[in-house]
């Protein structure tokens, strides 16, 4: 099977030709397409590890090049910018990751059932034979550039969904274009997506890992616009879901002198082996239990079985201390609510929020009970076992009912548990992690009177002809929308007209602020973990929203889409250039 480019618009073409036939109508609850539920599971056998250990530095053979070394095989694309001006300072010699895409055999989502057979994934091979879902997590620091040589080693002749070229995006770090993982960037060693010149079987994405507002501040940039938590997934235009869904996805935590990963200095909160990420995702099972998806229907698959850190109801032995447990939802379409309980299912714990995707906020949320994340939304919740006596076994149910594709429904128990927790033992040592009534300062917005002279663009996220579309048009990878200049501020106004769907809509680059919300028109208030920055904005059904961004240090493509997968992949997507 061919997957250029040639076929992947076919392949969307005719998708959008069958749409009407495939699409009930709108209002309908009906399903798409009714597929058997997924077989049963075996809850709480598979042991997640006590800690995540990060990705160790290696050296790259043959060394990175400013300009693509196509002599050694890396696929064609432009030279790093301001690399020599961004690593000359003494200390910012990058340090070099390898990160290799490759299929893994054999791998179990769920052990010890006869239903769930070991199969192939596609994930991330680090410094040690074997891929996996997630991948391995990068430990990055402010002030210390990162190459990541990125391999392509997928099968090229690939049964089943997906397609072996990659472009890998870091969401949203604060990345030159041409490291961001554009969607017309795919490569393999035989194909070259419409915006590289030539194929490849690795490339080098060079991640500053300086704050946004290096030009406006010098230095590192403004700490004030600090990330925490952030994620790299595939991004490749058209099969983005069925690569994620394969399993395409790792996590990238980086960390300044105040968010230090270290409980002695800065904020001081739960590190080390107690700074756990929990990765979630929606997946849909064949009856032999081999994963399935079917990434021709614009209105996507749900998944009835959740994986956290790639296994479905696995289990994680605690100490009796505080955690800080980095939520994301990588999707591709589910939203979750989630809530701490007990075995009994008669009660529930509270919890502190902290961040807000990439972000710490101003001040926790202390006594929370049902964090949100829509697809590619992060929460980092702080949760302290010391409440708990030793053997207390503790789940995390998502309460939230979502039958279909469209958007969560409601929020109902007794809800699904995806998580169990058990106290097992003591900590080692005294617990002395916090966490602070202040986090991280927000940059005052502006003045109402420099708002009022910012330029405004609204985009309408929409259904059109059975696909998705932004304000009329779909997906054009090599047209930019709009080219906003270098080091400019603007207003965008986000619409979501429809009353049947939820859009979790993510803006490369630059984290903006939720200025204002209306609900039909009505003025609403911003919650209050959306009053920090945020690079997903949720937009509900008959919602819009006024967003202040910035476009800082760098130049070229970028993409704003819906972050549920199956609407980036038909075609809700577009690309702005900075200028
Ligand atoms: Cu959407």
């Amino acid at each position: 099977m061919d997957h250029g480019n040639v076929t992947r618009r076919t392949l969307l073409t005719a998708s959008a030709a069958a749409a009407p036939l495939l699409l009930l109508p709108r209002k309908s609850e009906a399903q798409v397409a009714v597929l058997p539920p997924s077989p049963p599971t075996t809850p709480w056998v598979e042991e997640l590890p006590l800690q995540d250990t990060p990705l160790a530095p290696t050296t790259l053979n043959p060394v990175p090049t400013l300009s693509s070394n196509l002599a050694a095989g890396e696929c064609g694309r432009v030279p790093h910018q301001r690399y020599a001006e961004l690593t000359s300072p003494a200390g910012r010699t990058p340090v070099q990751y390898q990160l290799t895409a490759k299929e893994n055999p054999s791998w179990y989502f769920n052990a010890d059932n006869p239903y769930y057979p070991a199969q192939p994934i596609w994930g991330f091979e680090g410094n040690t034979p074997g891929a996996t879902t997630p991948g391995p997590t990068i430990h990055a620091r402010y002030g210390k550039p990162i190459m990541c040589r990125i391999r392509n080693a997928l099968p090229q002749f690939a049964s089943g969904f997906g397609s072996p070229e990659i472009s890998t995006h870091l969401h949203n770090l604060h990345t030159p274009s041409e490291s961001d993982g554009f969607a017309g960037d795919y490569f393999s060693a035989t194909k070259a997506g419409p915006t590289l010149t030539s194929p490849g079987s690795y490339r080098d994405h060079f991640y500053p890992n300086l704050y946004a507002g290096i030009d406006e501040f010098g230095g590192i940039g403004d700490p004030r616009e600090a990330l925490g938590t952030l994620f790299y997934h595939d991004h490749t235009e058209g099969v983005t879901a069925p690569n994620v869904l394969r399993g395409l996805s790792g996590r990238y935590n980086i960390f300044d002198d105040l968010d230090s990963g270290d409980e002695r200095t800065g904020l001081r909160l739960p590190s080390g082996p107690y700074d756990y990420p929990l990765t979630f995702g929606d997946r849909r099972f064949d009856v032999d239990g081999r994963l399935t998806f079917d990434q021709l229907n614009p209105e996507g698959v749900v998944g009835d079985k959740v994986l956290v850190n790639g296994k479905i109801e696995p289990v994680l032995r605690v100490a009796r201390r505080k955690y800080r447990f980095r939520l994301l939802n990588t999707g591709p379409t589910r939203f979750y609510e989630l809530y701490l309980q007990n075995r009994g299912a008669n009660a529930i714990y509270t919890y502190t929020v902290i961040s807000a995707d990439g972000n710490l906020l101003p001040a926790p949320l202390p006594n929370q009970t049902g964090v949100r994340i829509a697809p590619a939304e992060r929460s980092d919740i702080v949760i302290d076992f010391s409440r708990f006596p030793l053997g207390t076994e503790l789940f995390l149910v998502n309460m939230l009912v979502q039958s279909t594709t469209r958007r969560p429904e409601k929020v109902q128990a007794p809800g699904t548990r995806v998580l169990k927790f058990v106290v097992d033992r003591n900590p080692a040592e005294p617990d002395t992690s916090q966490v602070p009534a202040q986090l991280r300062l927000l940059r005052p917005l502006p003045s109402a009177a420099e708002l009022a002279t910012l330029p405004v663009r609204r985009f309408n996220f929409e259904r059109s002809g059975g696909m998705w579309a932004i304000n009329g048009r779909f997906f054009n990878v090599f047209e930019p929308t709009i080219t906003p200049a270098q080091g400019s501020m603007e207003i965008w106004e986000l619409f979501n007209l429809d009353n049947g769907w939820q859009h979790p809509i993510h803006i490369h680059f630059e984290e903006g602020r939720i200025l204002s919300k209306t609900v039909n028109g009505v003025p609403v208030p911003i919650p209050p973990h959306e009053r920090g920055r945020k690079d997903v904005y949720v937009v509900g059904e008959n919602m819009s929203m006024r967003i202040l961004l910035r476009f800082r240090d760098f130049r070229g493509k970028y993409m704003m889409h819906c972050h549920n997968l199956t609407h980036e992949d038909h075609a809700m997507m577009l690309r702005w250039d900075i200028v």
